[in-house]
């Protein structure tokens, strides 16, 4: 997988890509993941990516014709994916994701200030992707996120246990409780059932612990193996 980013704080990046799994991933070639400053693609002295918004209203917009320049430049003569983060875009699930992981290339691209000129979106952007209904202060952060689902779905970047047990959520349901040493803490014990060394008892149990959580917490998920499950 190769992810292409533009921002104009290419800094934000620096810890998060050589951190745990990703970093790992990236130095083992599985992953390559390139950051631009967008302020590349400027040409006046004072590298200026916003302006007043036409029609006014304050506070700032990006300007178009950087992102239109880095973005092509970017691609040089390939045809990744061209994503905008934002919060007007189609919300990312776990199902997106494992479809964009199998899209190959990706470009994305970070935005900042108040909003970017719309012509961006119609020249260079393929698709906008959102991670939840809130404002944040700009895309990167989001890029992380986008990165860091998309990294596990690459083969050999998750181990083989981490991998199995993400199972459960493809089938839509959530995790089951888990507890390690100590046995007590404040007076709180660990399931009996967990020591008991009863395998199948075990796995019914957080069968059971997941099905329960699923339905009180995240009723919306759909768990598609279960019979008893709405359509
Ligand atoms: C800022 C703002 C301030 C006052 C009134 C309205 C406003 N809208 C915005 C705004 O949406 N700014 C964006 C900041 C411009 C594009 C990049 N920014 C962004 C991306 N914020 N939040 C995201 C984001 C991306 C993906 N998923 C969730 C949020």
């Amino acid at each position: 997988m190769r992810v292409d980013v533009i921002t104009i704080f290419p800094e934000l990046f620096g810890p998060f890509l050589e951190t745990s799994l990703i970093g790992r991933a990236i130095r083992g070639d599985l992953v390559r993941i390139d950051v631009h400053d967008l302020r590349h693609w400027t040409s006046d002295r004072h590298r200026t990516v916003d302006d007043e918004p036409y029609g006014g209203g304050g506070g700032m917009v990006m300007t178009a014709p950087p992102w239109v320049s880095a973005v092509r430049a970017v691609c040089g003569e390939r045809r990744p994916r061209r994503i905008l983060l934002s919060p007007q875009g189609r919300r990312l699930d776990d199902r997106r994701v494992r479809s964009l992981a199998g899209e190959g290339d990706l470009v994305l691209l970070c935005g900042r200030y108040e909003g970017i000129d719309e012509r961006v979106r119609e020249l260079v952007v393929d698709e906008e992707i959102s991670i939840g209904d809130y404002v944040l202060s700009g895309g990167e952060v989001a890029a992380m996120v986008l990165i860091e689902a998309l990294s596990r779905q690459v083969p050999g970047v998750v181990g083989l246990a981490d991998s199995v047990r993400r199972e459960s959520f493809r089938n839509g349901e959530l995790d089951f409780p888990q507890y390690t040493r100590p046995r007590e803490v404040e007076g709180l014990p660990v399931p009996e059932v967990l020591l008991s060394g009863d395998h199948e008892a075990i796995e019914r149990w957080r069968r059971a612990q997941s099905r329960t959580r699923t339905a009180e917490r995240r009723p919306d998920l759909q768990a598609p193996d279960d019979p008893t499950s709405k359509p």
